[in-house]
């Protein structure tokens, strides 16, 4: 064995030389990788004994793309052009060897080998436009060598993962091996290849695929237009479209050429800088500075829910998912029989869909018992009530769950907004409360808020935390605080969107400004979905605000045909003449003289307040990093990932104009507008949130 550098290692077996990559977590391209791969292909290449070479990884893993951390800093080392130069020019059989994942850039390197095997877990990919990138090493020419333009721009816009099976297929990978025989059945291919003299197929002279999809612009066309709304707002899809329209028209260098301008525009921009500050603000969420990685857990094989309302449905679902069984518990049968045949539909509208198995759903119902009695949450490891946002109610729920449940279990809310330090007051165990905020529908949604409070003990965290991963969610662990982190900053939004309303712009104008920021919807449209009437009762209603005048008309938002909009019967919302009186009306009566408001103050006033209380959340220790709020917008409230959330786009912006904007508005308009300390803070001291 010769060490090529402290990555990579050379071994001669026979007439095969080996190059082992070993760089952990993901052997990404680095420049050690790089160099590794650079200099074992030549000493295989000069080594007279060397007929055939396997490029294969250690750990779990083969290449997983670029090393997303290099970006932005200064090269060093050769280029990742150099090294699949290197591999694609080689006067011997060059053999991919993969298992884990060959993604990006790692795909890209496995594409300029002659051949590539794999074991049957396998996956390839080329999912830079998850980064807001596109494949840079030559991946949008390769690939669509091999798969046509149909498939490659399905696989570069969607980032799929596509398994080994579909890969050989398709023709991406040339042969599968054994599971856990990777590297033997690699060198046996190898052997295999030399014996039968086969040729050094290069896949950038492989023109048949991009010559037959040549004069077929529709392919490009039709596939713009079915994926408009899924691709609003981000640059990298259409880019990603351009670069496989390259590799159909044009000389594949000419092709590389267009490549290379577009994936530096993308790299540089703010967009891709948001997309991969997600996905490292989504892997930092998981890590709690006091709660250690090693924090015993609680096993959770039993899951007790109390409500089977939306919410409380929607949370039993997670688990039966997952395969845990699940006890749900209402006041009345009629309720209980509901809630349960709820589910039971929304499983079997996801199998008419094709996306379960009859089997599925009746094994997913089994797992679910329907109860009266709280008694029967007895043995439940995790307990969550989910029942009518009332602190008396909840408090008298806990105190009796403290009398049934078994010690050591844990006892979760699902409250948004009430005090969890106060409902830990009912039990002489406040230790096991938690607050567990799913998103509504829970089935649905990806963000799990974890309220921490005061007693809470750590284990409980560490299971919560564990929990809502084996469930699919996204979890970020709060502290208590009115409306936690999320509806917390939400409810600046919705104040400022309130207010500019009486003040001159329109339900319309606002609901325009926020989705062309790139949310999926205004805060009135969303109004009008969730229905305008939650917590309105007609006994209670004083007619004082905008929403209860439109409530007493029955305006109650699309169920009912109109709330701010006006809807016809396929939900298409149209501004409304009678909401822009009541609007005008309303101002008149509060003697506020309306004016002209730009979409650019409308859009300040709405997203700056809530950077400014997400810098609040962060001072007062409600959230670990400025990235996790970021992480609770993105999931739970529709922030574009494209802008990375809201504290990233406080520092995209520059936190100095953010601060002055604020200062201005408080000047003219009081002290919604206050700055908090830390944004002043980092501020005088030019930094970011970021750098927190
Ligand atoms: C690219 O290739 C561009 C080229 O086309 C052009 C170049 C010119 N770099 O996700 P995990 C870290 S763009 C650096 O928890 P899993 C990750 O942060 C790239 N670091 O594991 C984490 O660190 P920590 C295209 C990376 O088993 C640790 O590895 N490729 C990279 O759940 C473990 O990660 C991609 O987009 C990276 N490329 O999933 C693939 N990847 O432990 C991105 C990971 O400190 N990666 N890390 O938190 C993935 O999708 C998943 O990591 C993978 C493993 C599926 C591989």
């Amino acid at each position: 064995m010769t060490a090529i550098n402290e990555v990579g290692d050379l071994t001669i077996e026979g007439d095969v030389g080996v190059l082992t990559l070993n760089s952990p977590p993901v052997n990404a391209l680095s420049a050690p990788v790089r160099t590794a791969i650079n200099d074992g292909i030549k000493a295989a290449i000069d080594n007279p004994a060397v007929k055939a070479i396997v490029l294969i990884c250690d750990g779990k893993t083969f290449i997983a793309g670029a090393d997303i951390t290099e970006f932005g800093k200064a090269p060093s080392g050769p280029s990742l052009f150099d090294a699949q130069a290197m591999i694609e020019n080689a006067p011997k059989p060059v053999i991919a060897a993969i298992h884990g994942t060959a993604l990006g850039g790692g795909l890209e390197v496995a594409l300029t080998c002659h051949y590539r095997v794999a074991v049957p877990s396998a996956k390839c990919g080329l999912p830079e436009v998850n980064l807001g990138l596109l494949p840079g090493a030559g991946g949008t020419q390769r690939l669509p060598r091999i798969v046509g333009a149909q498939k490659a721009v399905e696989m570069v816009t969607v980032g799929t993962h596509v398994g080994a099976k579909a890969c050989k297929e398709m023709g991406l990978v040339d042969e599968l091996v054994e599971e856990g025989k990777l590297r033997e059945g690699a060198i046996a291919f190898a052997n295999k290849i030399v014996a039968e003299k086969r040729p050094l197929k290069k896949v950038r002279d492989l023109n048949d695929k991009v010559e037959a999809d040549r004069g077929h612009p529709e392919i490009f066309a039709n596939f713009r237009k079915a994926n408009a709304r899924k691709f609003r707002g981000f640059l990298a899809p259409e880019y990603n479209i351009q670069c496989i329209e390259a590799a159909v028209n044009l000389p594949f260098d000419d092709g590389i050429k267009v490549e290379q301008k577009l994936f530096r525009e993308l790299v540089t921009g703010t967009q891709s800088a948001a997309q991969r500050h997600v996905f490292f603000a989504e892997r930092q969420v998981w890590k709690l500075p006091d709660v250690p990685a090693d924090t015993p857990t609680i096993p959770v094989a039993r899951v007790g829910v109390i409500g089977a309302g939306t919410m409380g449905g929607g949370i039993s679902m997670n688990f039966l998912n997952a395969g845990i069984p699940v006890t749900i518990v209402e006041t009345k049968q009629e309720a209980l029989d509901r809630g349960i045949a709820t589910i039971r539909k929304n499983y079997e509208n996801t199998a008419k869909k094709g996306r379960l198995t009859q089997d599925d759903v009746e094994k997913r119902m089994a797992l679910l018992t329907g109860t009266l009695a709280l008694e029967d949450l007895a043995d439940s490891d995790l307990v969550i009530e989910a029942v009518f946002e009332n602190m008396e109610i909840k408090k008298d729920i806990f105190g009796k769950l403290d009398r049934i449940v078994k010690q050591g279990a844990i006892l979760a809310t699902n409250t948004s907004a009430l005090n969890i330090d106060e409902i830990a007051t009912a039990v002489k165990r406040p230790e096991a409360v938690i607050g567990l905020h799913f998103f509504s529908p829970a089935n649905v949604m990806r963000l799990l808020e974890v309220v921490r409070a005061d007693k809470t003990s750590k284990p409980v965290i560490a299971t919560s935390m564990q929990i809502a991963k084996k469930i699919g969610k996204i979890a970020a662990l709060v502290g208590v605080c009115p409306g936690f982190v999320g509806n917390r900053i939400l409810a600046q939004r919705q104040r400022e969107a309130q207010k500019l309303i009486l003040e001159g712009a329109m339900p319309w104008d606002v609901d325009r400004v926020l989705y062309d920021f790139g949310f999926p919807m205004g805060p009135f449209a969303m109004s009008d979905l969730a229905g305008l009437d939650i917590g309105w009762s007609k006994e209670k209603s004083t007619g004082s605000t905008i929403r209860e005048v439109l409530c007493e008309m029955d305006r109650r938002g699309q169920k009912t045909g109109s709330g701010f909009y006006d809807y016809d019967e396929n939900r298409n919302a149209k501004p409304s003449p009678v909401v822009e009186k009541i609007i005008l009306d309303f101002a008149a009566k509060q003697g506020i003289n309306r004016r002209t408001i730009s979409d650019q103050e409308i859009l300040e006033r709405c997203v700056y307040p809530m950077i400014n209380e997400g810098a609040k959340i962060l001072e007062e220790g409600k959230a670990i990093r400025a990235s996790d709020i970021d992480i609770v917008w993105i999931n739970g409230y529709g922030w574009p990932v494209y802008r990375g959330g809201p504290m990233f786009y406080g520092d995209t912006v520059g936190l100095d104009k953010v601060l002055a904007k604020m200062k201005e508005f408080q000047a003219q308009m009081g002290d919604d507008f206050k700055p908090s300390a830390l944004l002043e803070k980092l501020v005088a001291e030019g930094k970011k949130f970021q750098s927190l």
